[in-house]
């Protein structure tokens, strides 16, 4: 296609030779004009909220553009070391205004359109948010990449390129309804596509050996149904630095053959309609967090983005190194966000040994070296394994492959320990059985140099448990590297108020350097800074809360406690426990037991699965007691509910700033690590949590006394499984028997009764592996002991200023200078400064 041809007459230097573009209002204002009226041709007619937010947008991404180059000359001319992270998910949420506060261009733009009658945040507030990601791990990989430009790390994110990103969530009569997010409907400015970077990946067919002249033995993978990889880059901006790095996400397209017979028989049509399928593979995210589904398709999108992008770095290494390989390992590194990207481990090898006719043992030592992998999950459910027959179906040379790697595998395991077999079936890439299956995360093991946890209890339990035998084998592989945020998004963007305070108060250097924060430690006894932060937390709280009114009907007062728990509805997460707290409150209230009341507020927000059967239950259930707490006459100006639908990115932005408790409280030793916590620490919210995740690094860094600690630890729960009794719990304390009771009776359910049957089921089972009954104690004293330290301004906002001042830790530019120092090893290479 035209795209791929190469022209003999290119254009000449002169075509480069430009000036940078102008930074200040008046250029902006210049460009933008030009955009809306010669580019998109609008009129004065034209009232489109779409055409401001194109032309801006446009106006904006030219000045990245200018940067993103030299960005990239600069790392080409330094031959340097690079990482790429592997994600099916980058939940980058909007673009616009990261780009504007990035290039520190926000003041000038905003001057530049008032000049023409227009508001830059309206503008930006239009913004779709895009959710190419489900939860954590999605984000986790933006922040990083937000931090890698920021360290001036060259490194490049690979992803796929969903038509639908996550679904967008609608409450009808307190159940979730899921509406598809055809988010590129309207075009996505911020990406560029590079058509002559195409890849051509293969699928299904089967394997064929020869022996070449030299007696080598050379498979060949034939018949196969290929499909095209057209990449599209979208620019990452570090801040203020002239720095922008790329994130390359891959779409799927139909080739140009087709065929005929195989299809139908000698329709033309039909067999063009055909070309659809290959096209399916980049259409949906999917949007089970934290579990798998097996879906084959979900297979085509995982090796479809391995495929696609090792081919892209292994292209590009050929061209500037020819077929030498040896410095290849030294110059790349591939780190795996979870197993999703796993079988990059088999594509390697086969890349190098099919297409690059490279010797067994250099592949493969190459492989190892050259790869990692982060584990984000100890759920069994998350675990991904895919049966053995998909892989021979789908990808069969990618199957001989790992079988010949799991082979040499259990050699080695043989030799360390002679005659284990149990150990042999233990550690096996294949687990046996009538659908034998292969273990993703042991391959994603064998294959890397390093294996790291997300928080240091997850790491521990790691190696303790799931990998035990890895880590046997392997000590030195096994590392722990804490989740971090970006301090930009999370902080000096969503922010502005305590931005400015900050500023003020400790400098500037603290977007950087977040361990700065810790500066502002001792104002928490300055009185007058304690009003100022007080106020600013109030701002905030009347912002969100205008939020809450506007998309739940919900009226929070201002002077309650505003008490939050927004992520993925899981039942490891607790949701329930939170609500069982409420119907206690709602049930004092009932008494007349209101002496010394804390107001509250309690904003639950989060999106289930949507074959999640439990968790769509718990939504309901959130909804249905919300409605009768909040339209019984008796809770006016004690208590409030409300469910908020759709979270996402751009709903955190302006619900972290506005809260004060952070609800953290999954069953210990069940969350990796976490993220939101650190984004409400960030913004002084102070933490109800569990000694699970990175909760207990938080409270390590903020101190007991700023941190509200309730119930079992991981060796608790684990030691208490088989002798869990929650009804003999429930009997005992008079509290949580009267929360069943009014769950039981049907309270919240009057016309549909046995509606929450299952959920009264799972608290009372003594199988119930979250043991949400026996936290319900200790949950309730702490929430008492919040809500006194509520009711004490003075010391409440000291503990806000101490949580943010000790919030620094949890930067993801911290994270990501220790995957540097123990995974990557990267030099920073700043580009030649554009202005
Ligand atoms: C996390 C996932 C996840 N862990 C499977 N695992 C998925 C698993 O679509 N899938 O199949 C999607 C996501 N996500 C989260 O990662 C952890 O639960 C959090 O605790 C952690 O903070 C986050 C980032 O490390």
């Amino acid at each position: 296609s035209s795209s791929t041809k190469l022209i003999k007459n290119c254009p000449n230097d002169s075509t480069f030779d430009l000036p940078p573009l102008s930074l200040d209002a008046d250029g902006i204002a210049h460009d933008f004009k030009h955009y809306y009226v010669h580019t998109f041709g609008r009129d004065r007619q034209c009232l489109s909220a779409h055409y401001p937010y194109q032309a801006l947008a446009t106006t904006v991404r030219d000045r990245l553009m200018e940067r993103w180059k030299t960005t990239r000359q600069a790392y080409d001319e330094s031959g340097c070391r690079r990482a790429y992270y592997l994600s099916l998910e980058f939940l980058m949420g909007r673009a616009l205004s990261n780009a504007t506060f990035n290039l520190d261009l926000d003041e000038a733009v905003a001057r530049g359109l008032r000049t023409l009658g227009l508001e830059l945040e309206e503008i930006a507030s239009t913004e779709p948010d895009p959710g190419l990601g489900n939860g954590g791990l999605g984000r986790l990989a933006a922040c990083f990449l937000d931090s890698c430009a920021t360290l001036q790390l060259p490194v490049r994110g690979y992803g796929l390129r969903y038509e639908y990103g996550m679904f967008r969530q609608v409450i009808e009569n307190g159940a979730q309804v899921e509406e598809p997010d055809h988010w590129l409907r309207e075009g996505h400015p911020w990406e560029i596509e590079r058509p002559e970077f195409t890849q051509r990946i293969q699928f299904g067919g089967r394997t064929e050996t020869h022996r070449d002249q030299n007696g080598r033995i050379v498979v060949r993978w034939v018949d196969t149904h290929d499909v095209l990889a057209i990449p599209y880059d979208v620019p990452v901006p570090g801040y203020r630095n002239d720095t922008v790095n790329t994130l390359r996400l891959w779409k799927a397209a139909a080739t140009d053959e087709f065929d005929l017979d195989e299809f139908n028989a000698g329709s033309y049509t039909e067999s063009v309609a055909q070309k659809n399928a290959a096209e399916h593979i980049t259409m949906v995210l999917y949007p089970n967090d934290a579990s798998e589904n097996g879906k084959e398709l979900r297979l085509r999108q995982q090796y479809f983005l391995a495929s696609a992008s090792l081919k892209d770095v292994l292209r590009d290494w050929i061209r500037l190194h020819g077929h030498d390989f040896s410095r290849f390992a030294e110059l790349n590194c591939f780190q795996l966000n979870d197993t999703h990207p796993a079988v990059s481990v088999a594509e390697l090898m086969r890349q190098l040994l099919d297409e690059h006719h490279l010797e067994w043992n250099e592949a493969w030592d190459i492989t190892r070296r050259t790869l990692a992998y982060t584990n984000h999950t100890l759920l069994p459910e998350a675990l991904e394994r895919w049966p053995v027959r998909l892989f021979r179906q789908l990808l069969p040379r990618i199957l001989e492959i790992i079988f010949e790697i799991n082979a040499r595998f259990l050699d080695e395991v043989a030799l360390r320990w002679p005659g284990d077999i149990d150990r042999l079936r233990r550690m096996s890439l294949i687990e046996e059985g009538h659908d034998p299956q292969v273990r993703m995360a042991y391959l994603a093991i064998v294959g890397s140099f390093s294996v790291n946890g997300v928080a240091a209890l997850h790491s521990r339990l790691l190696v303790e448990g799931l990998f035990r035998d890895f880590y046997e084998l392997w000590p030195e592989k096994f590392n722990n590297k804490t989740n971090g945020v970006t301090p930009r998004r999370w902080l000096a963007m969503c922010n502005p108020g305590l931005r400015d305070l900050l500023n003020e108060t400790i400098g500037t250097g603290w977007t950087r350097h977040l361990e700065q924060l810790s500066r502002l430690a001792h104002y928490a006894e300055d009185s007058a800074l304690r009003a100022r932060w007080h106020a600013i937390k109030q701002a905030n709280k009347a912002r969100l809360a205008e939020q809450i009114h506007d998309l739940c009907g919900v009226d929070f007062p201002l002077e309650a406690m505003f008490d939050v728990q927004v992520k993925r509805i899981h039942e490891y997460k607790r949701q329930l426990l939170n609500v069982l707290h409420v119907i206690h409150l709602y049930n004092r209230i009932k008494h007349g037991d209101t002496a010394d009341w804390t107001p509250r507020c309690i904003l639950i927000g989060g999106k289930a699965a949507p074959g999640y059967f439990m968790a769509k239950l718990i939504i309901k259930l959130i909804n249905y007691v919300a409605r009768v707490v909040n339209k019984d006459p008796a809770t006016s100006g004690l208590l409030r509910m409300a469910f908020v639908p759709d979270y996402r990115v751009s709903l955190m932005e302006v619900i972290a700033p506005g809260t004060d408790l952070s609800e953290q409280i999954s069953t210990a030793g069940k969350e990796a690590s976490g993220t939101g916590n650190m984004k409400f620490m960030m913004n002084g919210a102070v933490t109800i949590g569990t000694l699970d995740g990175a909760n207990i690094e938080i409270r390590d860094q903020v101190g007991e006394d700023n941190f509200f600690l309730f119930g079992l630890t991981a060796e608790g729960v684990e030691s208490l499984r088989g002798h869990y009794d929650p009804n003999v719990i429930i009997a005992n304390d008079p509290a949580l028997r009267e929360v069943m009771n009014l769950l039981e009776s049907g309270y919240f359910n009057q016309f549909e009764g046995g509606l929450f049957d299952p959920i009264i089921h799972s608290i009372r089972n003594p199988h119930d592996p979250w043991m949400t009954a026996a936290d319900f104690r200790s949950y309730i004293e702490a929430q008492e002991r919040a809500a006194l330290a509520y009711r004490d301004r003075e010391r409440w906002v000291r503990m806000s200023i101490l949580n943010t001042a000790h919030s620094g830790y949890f930067s993801s530019d911290r994270t990501i200078a220790d995957y540097n120092r123990d995974i990557w090893r990267l030099q920073p290479v700043a580009p030649r400064p554009v202005a």
